[in-house]
């Protein structure tokens, strides 16, 4: 790989690369939303195709010499659709948020009414949080999980679309361990004549391996990342039935984006072949007993678990109890080589940049190869860190053990020199 050669011109950059494989490859990333890609999508990401532009669709495009990425974007499609068992997909969106505010774009009219799950019980900031052009340009409002058991209450969103009239329901969360009940959703939707948009960025690999139900017969929009669980390049994707194909894809060009990032449609086609293999669903499986196995763990250790569990590749962990913030948990944790997000945990009291608790996620760790016994090792070393989360010599000594666990299962040390 070319980030072995020493003689890389810009060594500025060159050293800061090199540092971020070395922090990658001896962390336990267990942000949930990370991933390790392998090095034929580092390869195709990396290749000859940024250089071309590509304005349009496979042989309808504004520039010559497409004939090759017509035949990769086409390819893209097929694997998507055939994957998901969707009816139409656009491979363009550079990212899960531009993928979003397509569908607003091709589905709603500014200032309509969309009804999606609070940011601060779990949902994503495109569902409506008031920072981003969901909250902004249109009227949102928000469902929340349940008080008695943090888990979504269907009855509840039921009432509120009824009364509410969105013109479109968001279902999908950045911080959800439950599994979604999408044909519930559907309902509510035809119900309250709203479109369903579901957003299912974080749980698209269970999705593909058939570890979660599957939103596309229920959903008119289905939009998601490409680099969490489906552990493909960083991009977006967006499913729909075929009467909204021709909306869909204006949307996105000529209505928010300009030239596809061709090299990262070639590795989303490399990723969504990946996704069909045998080995791709085991891992699926893997991430969620993993996930399981070290939520039971932190539980026994005496932390309280959001919903009092996970069904799928993350858990909220409470740190109330234990005196301690999300922040400095975050912090210390960063130090001893373990990589989580500070979060929020339903009826939070503290904001954002505090929070009273950590997500913790599984599928990067998972990538590794690591299975039961390293997520006893894992949530032991946690508990260590969040016990002291002031003491350097424990962020020391953890750090090393970390780094010990980390050199057992190699990853990208087996790519570059590290
Ligand atoms: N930032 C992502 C996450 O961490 O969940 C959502 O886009």
């Amino acid at each position: 790989m070319k980030m072995n050669r020493e003689n890389f011109k810009d060594q500025e950059i060159y050293e800061l690369v090199k540092h971020e494989i070395e922090r990658e490859e001896h962390s336990l990333i267990l942000i949930a939303s990370e991933n390790y890609v392998d090095e034929e999508i580092l390869e195709v990401q990396g290749c000859v195709l940024t250089n071309k532009y590509a304005e349009g669709y496979p042989n309808k495009r504004y520039y010559s010499g497409c004939r090759f990425l017509d035949q990769i974007e086409s390819i893209a499609i097929e694997r998507a659709k055939a994957l998901f068992g969707a009816e139409h997909v656009n491979v363009q969106p550079h990212s899960g948020s531009s993928a979003n505010m397509a569908v607003f774009y091709a589905a709603l009219k500014t200032g309509d009414t969309i009804l999606g799950m609070d940011i601060a019980h779990g949902g994503h900031l495109t569902h409506g949080a008031r920072a981003s052009f969901s909250g902004k340009f249109y009227n949102a409002v928000g469902y929340k999980v349940s008080g008695k058991n943090e888990m979504l209450d269907y009855d509840e969103i039921r009432s509120i679309a009824l009364k509410e009239k969105p013109k479109m329901i968001i279902a999908g969360a950045s911080a959800y361990p439950r599994t979604l009940d999408f044909k519930k959703f559907r309902e509510i939707a035809d119900e309250a004549g709203a479109y369903l948009l579901v957003d299912m960025a974080h749980i698209a690999g269970l999705i593909a391996a058939g570890c979660h139900p599957s939103p596309v017969e229920h959903a008119h929009f289905v939009t998601t990342t490409t680099h969490k669980t489906l552990r493909g390049p960083r991009g977006g994707l967006i499913l729909c039935k075929q009467e909204f194909a021709k909306a869909i894809d204006s949307a996105i060009f000529p209505g928010i984006q300009g030239g596809p990032l061709m090299h990262v449609i070639a590795a989303k086609a490399v990723a969504l072949k990946q996704a069909m293999t045998e080995e791709f669903r085991q891992y699926q499986k893997q991430i969620i007993k993993n996930a399981q196995r070290m939520c039971s763990n932190m539980e026994k250790q005496g932390y309280r678990i959001v919903s009092g569990g996970t069904d799928n590749h993350l858990f909220l962990v409470d740190l109330t109890a234990k005196g301690t913030t999300g922040k400095v948990a975050q912090e210390a944790l960063e130090k001893s080589g373990i990589m989580v997000n500070k979060n929020l945990i339903p009826f939070d009291g503290r904001g954002p940049n505090i929070t009273s608790g950590i997500r913790i996620g599984t599928p990067a760790v998972t990538t590794r190869g690591m299975k039961e016994p390293e997520m006893d090792m894992i949530a032991e070393l946690i508990d260590r860190v969040l016990t002291s989360p002031e003491d350097e010599a424990v962020y020391n000594k953890i750090k090393e053990q970390v780094k010990t666990l980390c050199k057992r299962f190699p990853f990208y040390s087996k790519i570059y020199q590290i």
